[in-house]
């Protein structure tokens, strides 16, 4: 039966472009699930934006010496476009900044107001003297309370989860400047969390949420079963929403306030460009609404936000926060800061037109029931022997021979063995399957179900042997092709919610659109013929759907990354501190020469040692120097070098080093030798 869906995904903070992470976690499956129900003949809105209020915006505009609004003008264009680059079917993509934004939270805000749900309360804050600024949220960094990780905001601790008042944190530093905050009073509004304890405990923890994910149930009932205590949601800042009651100059509503409240505004915007009514969305107990969020999200989707739906009382409440765990990349946590990530537009640029690509590596290895692992092998293997040698091999022989035995007309079949009314029946059962694992938010299954499908079409073949049976039998050849032929139809329905851009491709590589109608999910188990005898399909050498992604393109990526992690290693270097001082005796005493390496090589048995010839210009003598990890002999001979002469002998692995040649690191952490720029100097020549 139809029914009326309201799906959003959490709206993205518009201070940087989106990343694998973000796609995996949020998006990828908040569109499977979006496109299967419309699929399905249900009414869906689904919904985002961009989070454009919030400290992250702040600070990212001063880092850049840039307005707030320069920002989030920016990463609005380029986030919107990513989704829509990667298919992500939004019915609206609004913006936290839009005026029916700011009209519909404050409105929500003054409801409560008036409704009395809030506590006024004047209490002591954060505040950094330097800055001349209340410290919140971000603006602040501490020990968390709760499981003691020392990089906890001011609002909530990433590692644990846990959302808290920046008062709470332990140690507390000022993000701006790094001072230990004072305390100062300031007036706030607080939600009583603590009021709608009880109504959570019995919304979802007696009532039917059992069917929560459980790493989504465990942290509600823990935090439940914590204690709930007032939240402020409003904020001595000059970025956000103004509250809008007597009192409220100069304050702004907690980004956590105004961000969900964006999932009705944009719905509202949505509704009136297209001519319904949005409180059908928002107000009907019917409507079934779904947040796609990832786990560091929990708290606001299940407490904060509800208990304010509550509290307003003419709003539904969530069905489910299917919220997934983190992604992570090739073992590291991913990082926006470190530039441990795969940006979609980068992405793109390296891999142009393979959008379903990346949406099914993320999807068969999404982070649904804990943290798991990105990795540029997996990707290729998803690719190389799933996409390529399963699903795409099998849509290029059903259409190559099509073409070459029918001049691309399907064929009339004979009579069906067992093998194909085995095979077409178990073609109707996926349907069923792949919506099982879509309803109960099971995408990586579901995406496995789709590729099963696929290779029941791939050994259908080459069981049959269409390619054989030519020569021998015609009338079989037809009935195996027809077979064939109705497997692929059903792959270009059913791959939709998957990978729409490969199933816009291979419906019309089998002319979906000259069929009598449409063809629907429902229809794929209920027809027995999908692409009916004397259709066509498309004429010609078929598109490919899927090509081989070879080893030297994954180690390009690799590559990339393994550029970050060096650039960001030698960001974090700490210069030492200087050394005591000398006197300008001690330093004349250092002999330092220009010099030339005329011999090297290995000291045998030793990983870090070459044994140099050095000319000093005084001598030519023997300097052993640890750099064997980052030069071979080759790369060395011939270099003019910085050479300590007069240092005292020593014995390295009974080879006597007279001398050491300076060196430092690059920006990368790879050795290089002090060289000042000493062409034309002979050697010997003193350096002081
Ligand atoms: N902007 C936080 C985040 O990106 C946030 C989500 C808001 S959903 C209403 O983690
Ligand atoms: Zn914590």
């Amino acid at each position: 039966m139809s029914k009326r869906y309201t799906i959003t995904a959490a709206l993205p903070y518009t201070n940087g472009p989106i990343h694998i992470g973000h796609l995996a976690g949020v998006y990828v499956p908040a569109d499977i699930y979006s496109r299967y129900l419309r699929l399905t003949g249900n009414d869906v809105a689904f919904i985002c934006g961009s989070d454009e209020h919030g400290v992250p915006i702040t600070i990212k505009a001063k880092k850049e010496g840039v307005t707030p609004q320069d920002i989030v003008d920016k990463y609005h264009a380029i986030i919107k476009t990513s989704f829509e680059d990667f298919g992500i079917s939004f019915d609206n993509y609004s913006r936290t900044s839009a005026k029916i934004h700011h009209d519909t939270a404050s409105e929500f805000f003054k409801t409560l107001y008036d409704k009395n749900e809030f506590v006024e309360e004047v209490s002591e804050q954060l505040y950094d003297e330097e800055a001349n600024q209340f410290l919140a949220d971000r603006f602040v960094i501490g020990t968390c309370p709760k499981c003691g990780f020392e990089e906890a905001y001011g609002d909530q601790c990433e590692n644990c989860g846990t959302s808290h008042n920046a008062t709470d944190l332990i140690n507390p530093k000022s993000a701006i400047t790094g001072n230990t905050p004072t305390l100062k009073e300031t007036k706030h509004w607080f939600l009583p969390l603590n009021k709608h304890e009880e109504f959570l405990r019995e919304w979802i923890l007696k009532g039917h949420k059992k069917d929560w994910k459980p790493n989504v149930y465990g942290q509600v009932k823990s935090w439940i079963d914590d204690g709930l205590r007032p939240r402020a949601v409003t904020r001595d800042l000059d970025w956000g929403i103004p509250v809008p009651v007597e009192g409220g100059e100069g304050k702004v509503l907690y980004v956590w306030f105004d961000a969900p409240i964006g999932y009705i505004s944009a719905t509202k915007e949505w509704a009136s460009r297209v001519g319904k009514n949005w409180e059908d969305y928002w107000k009907d107990e019917d409507t079934k609404l779904v947040h796609f969020i990832g786990k560091d999200n929990i708290v606001f989707h299940c407490i904060i936000f509800p208990s304010m739906l509550k509290a307003e009382g003419s709003y539904i409440l969530p069905e489910n926060v299917p919220a997934n765990e983190f992604l992570n990349l090739e073992g590291n946590k991913l990082s926006t800061s470190k530039n441990w990530a795969v940006w979609l537009p980068e992405y793109l640029e390296d891999f142009p037109n393979q959008q379903d690509v990346l949406r099914y590596a993320l999807t068969a290895n999404a982070p649904e029931t804990k943290d798991n692992d990105f990795t540029w092998k997996d990707f290729q293997a998803r690719n190389n022997n799933e996409l390529v040698a399963i699903f795409g091999n099998f849509i290029n022989r059903v259409a190559v021979l099509t073409n070459k035995y029918y001049n691309g007309e399907i064929p009339q079949p004979g009579e069906f063995k067992a093998i194909d009314e085995e095979t077409l029946a178990a073609v109707k059962a996926y349907p069923a399957v792949i919506a099982s694992s879509i309803e109960r938010y099971r995408f990586r299954e579901g995406s496995q179900e789709l590729m099963n499908l696929a290779r029941l079409g791939n050994k259908y073949l080459a069981d049959e042997e269409p390619w054989k049976t030519i020569k021998t039998d015609e009338e079989r050849t037809k009935t195996v092709m027809f077979v064939a032929l109705q497997i692929a139809s059903a792959l270009a329905v059913l791959s939709e919610p998957f990978l729409p851009f490969t199933s816009n491709k291979l419906k019309s590589i089998l002319n979906h659109s000259e069929l009598d109608s449409e063809l629907t999910w429902e229809d794929i188990s209920t027809k027995d013929v999908l692409l009916p005898a004397g259709h066509s399909i498309q004429s010609g050498k078929p598109e490919l759907l899927f090509s081989k992604i070879e080893d030297e393109t994954i180690q390009k990526q690799l590559d990339k990354l393994e550029a970050s992690k060096k650039a960001n290693e030698a960001a974090n270097k700490k210069v030492e501190p200087q050394k005591e001082e000398i006197t300008f005796d001690d330093f004349t005493k250092l002999d330092l020469r220009v010099g030339t390496i005329l011999e090297a090589e290995k000291m045998p048995k030793t990983k870090k040692l070459l044994v140099l010839k050095v000319d000093t210009g005084i001598d030519t003598r023997t300097i052993v120097s640890g750099i064997a990890e980052s030069f071979s002999p080759e790369d060395v001979i011939g270099k003019r070098v910085t050479v300590l002469v007069n240092l005292a002998p020593r014995k390295l692995r009974g080879v006597e080093s007279q001398g050491m040649i300076l060196m430092t690191e690059d920006e990368s952490g790879n050795l290089v030798f002090v060289n000042p720029n000493i062409d034309g100097v002979s050697n010997g020549l003193k350096i002081s």
